[in-house]
């Protein structure tokens, strides 16, 4: 390791998404998000998913941290640490309120400018997302989500309209954040994610999957097309949940369900995104369950033509499978259990701390697919006590420093060309998961509880300073 350094323009920054931070739900011409209807659960309770917003529920994601106003001070914030790159998302709801307007919302389309502007003041490279978990509820009432093929027309309407405008200010995209997300999805995760579908009781739930990730794809492919016709040089990626799934046992039918697993909910996915056509697995899974797609020639050559520069992946824990039922199990597929890992330890919210586990996936992605690979989502969510106006995060410090020594190894030791790292949640926001404020993963805290009390005052941890040193030292110095 001591002959490797790491490249000099190494995307050092963090990571959020509008909905978790901005707030302002209804300032500026927004319209209602899918994110802006669900309420505030709790650890180990989903949070609920309300027919429209209605009184006596609590939304926080109404509110969230207030980013839209102060966006100015966090930047600054953020500057400070040295951040090289800033990643969030553009609130669809912003631009086109209801998703299928044939006009953008000005004020929108002038908010992001701002944010844009503000950023580039300091040279932190904007990262941009372009739906992370927000779209438009109207698409949902009006077209059952990615059910209907008419979203991939909205969608790229809108990617067209963000890439034309910030064209000059934004050279790094992605498209759907963790697009494999949605294959948990049936409402056992606490909420939606990218399809904007709620499954009805007694139908095919594979069905309704698969053709809403196929139409997701053809609007990936096509939002990948229309930002290298606008501009060349733009880097336009996917987004991948990157879990591992490890065999439970080296018993050969806990290897292929692992493999089983991995094809399902990772590679299905990230093949489509990278080599542009559907891989042979999934046509035989789509043949022994007698499933029928809506996938036309035109959609197979958008695919082809949209391939992604490079790949952004989100790792917090790796999983483990079994091919039969263990004590902790749980049955996700026929044949096909997650498992507790006795190796590894678990965080408060039960996820399972690995950062092997990052070197392993990034092995795994560069042996697959040949791209360079941005860690867009690293972190660890974590009760914060804030003291005399101290918080001494030496937890997560150490969840954060023994994830990037093992990147360094897969790029000092494997030769994983990894473009950068932005941490999750570099602000205290709201979890997605859960609603909550108080599974917080920031290196600045905010002043908010999970009932949505507080100041909103920013208050700097021990890790700020921690990764402020890091990025100074270009990842050398990463405390003892
Ligand atoms: C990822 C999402 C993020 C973020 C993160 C942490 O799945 O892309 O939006 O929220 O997970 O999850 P949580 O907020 O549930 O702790």
């Amino acid at each position: 390791m001591d002959n490797y350094k790491i490249p000099h323009d190494f995307l050092w920054g963090g990571a959020v998404a509008a909905h978790q931070l901005e707030g302002a739900y209804r300032k500026g011409g927004k319209g209602i998000s899918i994110a802006d209807v669900m309420t505030a659960g709790a650890n180990g309770k989903d949070r609920e998913i309300t027919e429209g917003i209605l009184p006596g529920h609590y939304y926080p994601n109404h509110e969230a941290i207030d980013f839209y106003t102060r966006y100015r001070e966090d930047i600054k914030l953020f500057a400070e640490m040295g951040f090289r790159c800033f990643r969030t998302s553009i609130a669809w709801t912003r631009i086109f309120p209801n998703g299928d307007e044939s006009e953008p919302n000005e004020e929108g389309l002038q908010f992001y400018d701002a944010l844009f502007d503000e950023l580039l003041k300091y040279n932190i490279e904007p990262v941009i997302t372009l739906s992370h978990f927000e779209m438009p509820y109207h698409l949902v009432e009006q077209y059952g989500g990615w059910r209907d093929r008419r979203l991939v027309g909205f969608f790229a309407k809108f990617a067209e309209t963000v890439m034309e405008r910030y064209k000059d200010k934004v050279k790094y995209w992605m498209t759907f954040n963790e697009i494999n997300n949605q294959s948990s999805v049936q409402n056992a995760w606490g909420g939606w994610t990218n399809s904007g579908i709620l499954y009805q009781k007694g139908e095919d739930v594979q069905a309704v999957l698969q053709q809403a990730v196929h139409y997701e794809m053809v609007a990936s492919a096509l939002a990948v097309k229309i930002g290298h016709r606008i501009n060349p040089k733009f880097q336009i990626g996917c987004m991948l949940a990157m879990v591992p799934f490890y065999p439970r046992t080296c018993s050969p039918a806990d290897e292929v369900a692992a493999q089983t697993a991995m094809e399902h909910r990772l590679y299905y996915y990230g093949d489509l995104h990278v080599f542009g056509e559907y891989p042979s697995y999934m046509e035989a899974f789509r043949r022994e369950h007698g499933i029928a797609l809506d996938i036309t020639a035109d959609d197979l050559e958008t695919l082809k033509e949209g391939c992604v520069d490079y790949i952004g992946i989100s790792y917090y824990m790796s999983s483990t499978i079994s091919s039969t039922p263990t004590e902790d199990s749980t049955k996700v597929a026929e044949g096909i259990y997650t498992a507790r890992n006795p190796y590894v330890p678990k965080s408060d919210w039960g996820w399972q701390v690995d950062p092997q586990g990052l070197r392993y996936s990034l092995r795994l992605l560069h042996q697959r697919y040949r791209k360079p690979i941005f860690i867009v989502e690293n972190g660890f969510g974590a009760y914060d006590k804030l003291e005399h106006g101290e918080i001494h995060d030496s937890y997560r410090v150490d969840y954060l420093k023994k994830h990037i020594v093992e990147m360094k190894k897969a790029m000092a030791l494997d030769g994983v060309p990894v473009m950068g790292y932005t941490p999750w949640g570099c602000i205290d926001l709201v979890s997605a998961g859960s609603g909550e404020m108080e599974k917080r993963y920031g290196f600045i805290h905010v002043d908010k509880d999970n009932q949505g009390a507080g100041t909103l005052t920013r208050t700097k941890k021990d890790s700020f300073w921690w990764y402020q040193k890091v990025i100074e030292s270009n990842g050398e110095n990463l405390g003892t």
